[in-house]
Formats: C-alpha cells, structure tokens, sequence
C-alpha cells in the first residue's frame, strides 16, 4: 500500500436531499483525520479544499437535481484525485455528498487504464445508489453515482474520466446495501452488482461477506474504497442525511475495515455523506475516523502477514 496519501476537500451537498455534507471535511479534520494518520506511518498531505459553486437549493428539471454544478464539482474531483495518483499518492476524498465517487472513481479508473491495473470497487453503503433520471424517486444525484460510471447517465457526468463506461459493474462490490429503490433494484439485477445486503450479511457474517467481495483481489488490483458513512447504523452513526436502520455495528464494521487493510491493495479512498448538521459532539466523525484507522492497519495485536 502507498504511504503517501493526500488528503482531498469536496465541501458540497450539491447532489443530495439534505444540507450539511458541506462541512463533512472540516468535521473529518476536526476529528484528527490527518494526525491521526500520520501516527500509522502514513506522510499526510492535505490539499485543502476544492471550491466549486454553491447549491443554489432548485427542484429538479428532467429528473436531476443541479445537474451542471454536480457535473462541475465533479470535474475538480476528477481532476485533483487523477494528479494525486499521478503524483504517486493515494488520494482520500472528504466528501461532501456521494455523487463525488463520480468525480473520484472515473480518474481511479484513467489511472488504472494509464498504468495497466485491474481495479476493483468496494461501495460500503446504506444505497445501491444505482438510480437513473427516469429511476430515481428524488432526482438526487448521490443516488446515481454508480450507474452513471457504469456509463447509464447524461454526458456531462458519464463522459468525466474520458472513457464511457468508466468501470464495468463486474469491478463492483456492494456492501451493507438496505435502502433500493423499486426501479433501481430490478436494475441491479439486470446489470449483474455484486451486492452483499443486509440480509446476507446477518445470514452469512461480515467475515464471509467480505471474503467474497474481497476473493478476486491480486498483486495487480488498485482497490478503491468509497466509503458512504450511511453505511453505518445509525445508531453508531446519526450525523448523515439519509439514514437507514439495521446497518453495520461498530464491530462490524471495523471487521469489514480490518479485512480491506489486510490486502494491502486499496489505493485511494473516498469519505463522503458525513453531515454534522445532523450530528451530535461529532461522533459520527470520530467514529468514521476510528474505522479509517482499520482501513490503514490499526488492528489490536501484532498480526502475521497474509
Ligand atoms: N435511493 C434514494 C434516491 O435515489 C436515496 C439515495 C440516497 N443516497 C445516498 N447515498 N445517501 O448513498 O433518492
Ligand atoms: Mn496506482
Ligand atoms: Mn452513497
Ligand atoms: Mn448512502
């Protein structure tokens, strides 16, 4: 794994329902992200915040919600998270609401076709976030990020990394998934996800889940992790827009976390949908700064390599 991460600003909830994801990255610092980090080992670059426009609060017109500005925050995402890689770091994108993981993906995915990698896609998630325009229910665009790299959306976003589709939805793992729209779950099934929800992960455990997920792993994966802090129960986690009883538990999670570390092959990292508007003291922050300890190796005893 890289030791060189740089971390990534996106102060917007351009594509989602509620207000708030816009302070997700100052929350994320205020939690220690970057110290904390470096006390891994870890060289922390933080770059500051990306500043695109503001959310001007407007219904949606053909069923999208701010469609240019999320196409323009979008392209700054792309842009920074494709020169960190380029630059030999992995980037951490603090988010700001999910339709980021379009911006940051499509560039893991030109820095997987520049370098000759396989890359594989870890969504941990409340959502399956696979909505189209004539899908979705709200015409939020943090409820279609996947579909769009999948290359099912307007040009203005499906086009951002250069290659349309950016990623095949055989590179995708869903994991925690609870909340799918009608619509939208029978277009999971026909584009073929591979979704580990809710129901499997009781029945099966986090443990195998993430065996599976994690099975066609190899020397030459880029893993990228986006990280929708829904994924959590909200019991653990309340700071977010849109949450959705019967999530991962803490220990749960860190599982999930451990079991990603344990490869050694995530090379870039998104954070997004924390929203301290809804928070309380920030715990959501900490405990999404806890877990992101395990992603980089924190576990409680020393542990033989795999
Ligand atoms: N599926 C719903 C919609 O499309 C809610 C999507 C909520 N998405 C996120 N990100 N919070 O996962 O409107
Ligand atoms: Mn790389
Ligand atoms: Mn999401
Ligand atoms: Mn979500």
């Amino acid at each position: 794994m890289l030791n060189k991460v740089t971390l990534i600003g996106a102060p917007t909830d351009i594509g989602a329902g509620a207000r708030g994801a816009s302070m997700g990255p100052e929350a994320l610092r205020v939690a220690n992200i970057g110290p904390i980090l470096e006390g891994h080992g870890l060289e922390v670059k933080d770059r500051g915040n990306l500043s695109g426009p503001a959310n001007p609060w407007l219904p949606p017109t053909d069923g999208y919600r701010h469609l240019p500005e999320v196409a323009a925050w979008n392209r700054l995402v792309h842009d920074a998270v494709y020169e960190e890689l380029s630059d030999g770091r992995m980037p951490i994108l603090l988010g700001g609401d999910h339709c980021l993981g379009l911006g940051s993906i499509s560039a893991v995915a030109r820095h997987c076709r520049d370098t000759g990698k396989k890359l594989r896609v870890l969504w941990l998630d409340a959502h399956a976030d696979f909505n189209t325009s004539a899908l979705t229910p709200s015409g939020n665009i943090h409820g279609m990020p996947v579909a769009c790299l999948c290359g099912f959306g307007p040009r203005e976003l499906i086009e951002i990394g250069g290659q349309v589709p950016a990623i095949s939805p055989k590179w995708v793992r869903q994991i925690g998934i609870r909340s799918v729209d009608p619509g939208e779950k029978r277009f999971v099934h026909e584009q073929g996800l591979e979704v580990f929800d809710m129901r499997y992960i009781d029945e099966m455990g986090m443990r195998h889940a993430m065996e599976l997920a994690l099975a066609t792993l190899d020397a030459n994966t880029h893993l990228h992790v986006s990280f929708d802090v829904d994924f959590l129960d909200p019991e653990i986690a309340p700071g977010v827009g849109t949450t959705v009883p019967g999530g991962p538990t803490y220990r749960e999670a860190q599982l999930c976390m451990e079991m990603i570390a344990d490869t050694g092959r995530m090379g870039s990292l998104d954070v997004v949908e924390l929203n301290p508007a809804l928070d309380v003291r920030n715990k959501t922050a900490q405990v999404a700064v806890d877990l992101i300890e395990s992603l980089f190796g924190k576990s409680t005893l020393m542990r033989p390599k795999v």
